[in-house]
């Protein structure tokens, strides 16, 4: 009452549901008017924030969050009522004609594609400082990962654009979510690189805002421990990315551009776009207006389990139960062993990479009624059994694959299983937790996000009918990983195996120890016998055809301590650097015809 000459109607209006929520205590310690008017104000200027960043508002949250904590302390879990059993997909298997096929609709389709790459989360789990999007994919060109999605986005649009025969839509769009973690750094990463080759207006970038930190069953807002005029605020999860693009505007521009599909993605899964093409071709060919991308999943992997949900009642759906949910659900319906692998080795669940296909006119559709907000849960860390009070403050989170769980029995919701050796390869465990995983288990670090790779490549040039060596198996940072030739290629120079079949031939063999990154579009390897280094950059209009032998000092890969602080983080958290001894190294600035072949 006595500051409230400090406030604008609208905060009056804001400070009167805060009392009427339980919210008195965030004023009490409030000093006399006149002392610390420019931080009331700026307290104000926050709650008016966080209540216009949510859909409903503060009041709303405090809401749904007061029901959620309840129902978090009777014990209740959103899939009380329903039975689990594992789902029926679409199984590929690389290589096939299926696959091919799949792959070919999959590039028919590119050019109608808009992508969205969730990059909010600083990634705790890793430990690393910077953005994660920054480091690099892999440390034999350095690539980082957004540079590698940029390109691969804009291969994706030439390919689609040469086989529709220019019948394409306009550039195709790429949405980067951030947060106040990461928007600056985003931002500064794409200017200070052109935006790695993109149109700077083919880019957009939504930041997410965080949210209130709740203290207690009440759902009584915590204040910031460092200053008493701030709320304390969290992150509200991916799920933010629905209701961020719908109230863009965005969805209703491509959809009047004649776009139809929006593909979602995370920040590190370097393998990802050996996926999308044929995983496009599957929503295409199939019509889902929801397609989850899925690999086989070890029990207890920390990756969500699409799972056929079926009420009571009779309701069904196929869903994501996050890692954490799987095995108490399990182990509530009759499964006493809980999330177990069966007798494939794996769990029966397919693993949720997240990456998600969703059809826009649907896709719009639901977001008019909904208005992109996702079902929401809270996770508190509790003192002690009486569920009374908490460790520390918790908050409402959401999160994107949950978007299906209100649509109609008569959507079409599918998913589609790949290789993990093809399509997941994750950066998100640090050294320490990585070496800790089960044997067996995957170990989603960024010594096994580099080193997935090179298996990926070997094992598609392997596929196309290159002798590639077996690995050797080498431990970096405590974790025992296969090593394969360090093969890397540029996205325009294959994109697909049909594209990849097309530019190697003859008898071709390549060594363990070797090195091969091929940058043009245009090589073609016919009968090369390598070992050693080899690298080839190229313009579009040079034609390269590299053969013959080539042998060298080449690179090796040499072990670094992740303690060691002389190191640089990027290297330090894969364990390894490549010492680069001796390369054959050849740049075709010119057009023309050109043929390597000593
Ligand atoms: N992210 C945001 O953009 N904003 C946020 O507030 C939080 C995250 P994590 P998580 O595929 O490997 C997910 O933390 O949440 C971005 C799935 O839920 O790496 O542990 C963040 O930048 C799970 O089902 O993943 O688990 C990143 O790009 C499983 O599929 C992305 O969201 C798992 O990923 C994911 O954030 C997986």
């Amino acid at each position: 009452q006595k500051n409230i000459h400090l406030l604008s109607p609208q905060q009056i209006e804001l400070a009167k549901i805060l009392l009427e929520t339980g919210q008195s205590h965030l004023f009490q310690h409030w000093a006399e008017p006149g002392v610390d008017d420019e931080e009331k104000k700026a307290f104000f200027e926050q709650v008016t924030r966080l209540n216009s960043s949510y859909p409903g508002g503060l009041a709303s949250y405090i809401k749904t969050a007061k029901e959620l904590l309840a129902d978090s302390k009777a014990g209740r879990n959103p899939f009380d009522g329903f039975t689990p059993s594992v789902p029926k997909g679409e199984v590929l298997t690389f290589g096939d004609d299926n696959f091919i096929n799949f792959e070919d609709a999959g590039i028919r389709e590119a050019h109608k594609a808009a992508f969205v790459l969730v990059a909010g989360g600083l990634g705790e789990r890793l430990g690393y400082n910077g953005i994660k999007v920054a480091l690099p994919r892999e440390t034999t060109t350095g690539t980082c990962f957004l540079q590698h999605y940029i390109e691969s986005i804009l291969a994706l649009q030439d390919a689609s654009c040469k086989l529709t025969q220019g019948k394409c839509q306009a550039k195709i769009p790429f949405v980067i979510m951030t947060s106040d973690d990461t928007h600056s750094r985003t931002l500064q990463l794409l200017e200070a690189n052109s935006y790695f080759g993109m149109e700077p207006t083919q880019v957009k970038l939504l930041k997410q805002e965080k949210v209130a930190c709740l203290n207690d069953n009440d759902a009584r807002l915590a204040l910031d421990p460092h200053n008493k005029y701030r709320i304390q605020t969290k992150p509200h999860g991916h799920g933010d990315v629905h209701s961020l693009l719908y109230s863009s505007g965005l969805l209703n521009s491509w959809h009047d551009a004649g776009f139809r599909w929006v593909l979602f993605f995370q920040d590190t899964n370097g393998l990802l776009f050996n996926a999308i093409p044929a995983a496009l071709g599957v929503s295409a060919a199939k019509q889902y207006h929801v397609n989850s991308l899925a690999v086989p999943r070890k029990a207890k992997e920390a990756i969500g389990g699409i799972t056929r949900l079926t009420h009571a009642d009779g309701r069904t759906m196929v869903i994501n139960v996050e890692y954490n949910q799987l095995d108490p659900l399990l182990r509530a319906t009759g499964h006493a062993d809980g999330d177990v692998n069966c007798e494939t080795g794996y769990s029966p669940f397919p693993g949720n990479i997240n990456q998600l296909i969703l059809e826009l006119g649907p896709y719009i559709e639901e977001l008019t009624k909904t208005g992109g907000s996702i079902k929401e849960f809270v996770n508190p860390k509790y003192k002690d059994a009486s569920k009374t009070s908490f460790k520390s403050s918790t908050r409402l989170e959401c999160m994107m694959q949950d978007y299906p769980q209100t649509l109609p029995p008569t959507a079409r919701v599918g998913f589609t299983v790949m290789d993990a050796w093809l399509a997941y390869a994750p950066v998100k465990n640090n050294p320490e937790d990585a070496a800790k995983v089960p044997k067996g288990n995957p170990y989603h670090s960024a010594t096994s996000g580099e080193m997935a790779i090179y298996r990926a490549n070997s094992l598609i040039l392997r596929k196309a009918g290159v002798k590639v060596a077996d690995p050797v198996v080498q431990v970096f940072n405590g974790q025992e990983v296969e090593v394969w030739p360090c093969i890397a290629w540029k996205p325009k120079w294959a994109l697909t195996f049909a594209n990849v079949k097309k530019k190697v031939g003859g008898s071709c063999c390549i060594s363990q120890r070797s090195t091969m990154v091929i940058k043009g579009r245009n090589v073609f390897v016919e009968d090369l016998s390598l070992d050693g280094a080899l690298l080839i950059d190229a313009i579009d209009h040079a034609e390269v055809r590299i053969g013959g032998s080539i042998q060298n000092k080449g690179w090796t890969i040499e072990n670094v301590d992740y303690k060691d602080t002389s190191v640089p983080e990027e290297l330090r958290i894969r364990g390894f650097r490549i010492n680069k001894i001796e390369q054959l190294e050849k740049n075709y600035s010119e057009p023309g015809k050109f043929s390597l072949k000593p």
